[in-house]
């Protein structure tokens, strides 16, 4: 097949799958549109595009719901920014609803707040499927594509909906940090959204959103993880303790796989409740999501791909010994997963 007819056949493809949407939506009057709990810049930026593409094509309105807060203040700034209201999903009345949809996850995966018992009917996603699939109608999962919001420009374009400066910005900004800058799975489609929106954003919102102000007790967040971390061989440990952001989490697990000589980082933090865990990894051959599940195991709900990944454990007696205990049995878990029992911990702060 020559390359032209090859590019073809794939925008053609695409009309297809944005038109089969738009004819399983038509006629229907109010969504739900769900991204994963915890909201990151491409979950919001998905969520926001499908809103505007059934708003704009279809005249549906619909409910952007998940739970948990926006954590890291870039994406605080870029909510801000779009003045996106956000209902928490613990308060929905589902059966308002004629309409549901899961965008930048999938249901059954424990990292939407989706009930069991209801079933989606749209499902837009980049993850690996892990999800329950059964009985939706229109799935659309493209493994090998950086981010969701990728996905929801092209429908956008492919619909011919005007995408607005605010959109624009929310989409590029999900694209781009997916993507990690495009130094993570990235496809071309990814790269030719990101141009396709590049003249459209608003350039002194985005910087403003991308260097958003740190708290005060960032500052201090990051002093008492950086003194608790220390390693096991390559295995980074940190204990960030009780959070007002559970966005820490990830957020410094990122920074420490950035140590020189550690390999593989899991942060702890109590936030809501629960002890939350992020675990990054730089050999993909570790597999950080499936050494989370079988950490976490039945104590609580755990997920990711391969490089990154993240659980979380509700405490029900929360206190300290169940939370010790809890956090005992995960490290025992992935410490076994990666042959490092027995080693005795090294604090980082000790150059020595
Ligand atoms: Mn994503």
């Amino acid at each position: 097949m020559s390359k032209s007819v090859l590019s073809l056949s794939v925008e053609n493809m695409a009309k297809k799958k944005v038109e089969k949407l738009l004819a399983l939506a038509k006629g229907k009057k109010h969504a739900l549109i769900m991204p994963h709990d915890y909201a990151d810049p491409d979950a919001i930026g998905a969520a926001l595009g499908l809103k505007t593409l059934l708003a704009k094509k279809l005249g549906i309105d619909a409910t952007v719901s998940f739970n948990g807060v926006v954590g890291r203040q870039e994406n605080c700034m870029l909510c801000e920014y779009l003045g996106l209201q956000v209902f928490p999903a613990d308060g929905l009345d589902y059966d308002s609803y004629d309409l549901i949809a899961i965008v930048d996850c999938q249901p059954g995966t424990g990292n939407n707040s989706l009930p069991e018992e209801r079933q989606a009917d749209i499902v837009v996603d980049h993850h690996p499927v892990e999800g329950d699939l059964e009985g939706v109608k229109f799935v659309d999962v493209r493994l090998d594509y950086g981010s969701s919001s990728t996905i929801l420009t092209e429908y956008l374009l492919d619909a011919g909906v005007s995408i607005s400066t605010e959109l624009a910005t929310a989409l590029l900004y999900g694209i781009k940090t997916d993507a990690m800058n495009f130094t993570r799975k990235t496809k071309e489609s990814d790269i030719r959204m990101y141009l396709a929106l590049f003249n459209l954003i608003d350039n002194d919102a985005l910087s403003r959103i991308e260097s958003a102000g740190l708290p005060r007790e960032y500052f201090q967040v990051l002093r008492n993880a950086v003194e608790d971390a220390g390693t096991y061989d390559d295995v980074l440990v940190s204990d960030l303790g009780e959070l007002d952001n559970p966005g820490m989490i990830g957020e410094l697990a990122d920074l420490f796989l950035r140590a020189e000589g550690s390999g593989t980082v899991l942060c702890f933090g109590v936030y809501d409740g629960k002890l939350m865990i992020s675990i990054r990894s730089l050999d993909p051959k570790v597999h950080a999501g499936r050494i989370i599940r079988y950490a976490v195991g039945r104590r609580g709900t755990a997920g990711g791909h391969a490089t990154m990944a993240g659980g979380q454990i509700p405490l029900l007696k929360d206190t300290k010994k169940e939370e010790e205990e809890h956090r005992k049995a995960v490290l025992d878990r992935v410490f076994s997963k990666l042959s490092i029992e027995g080693k005795r911990k090294k604090k980082i702060t000790k150059c020595t």
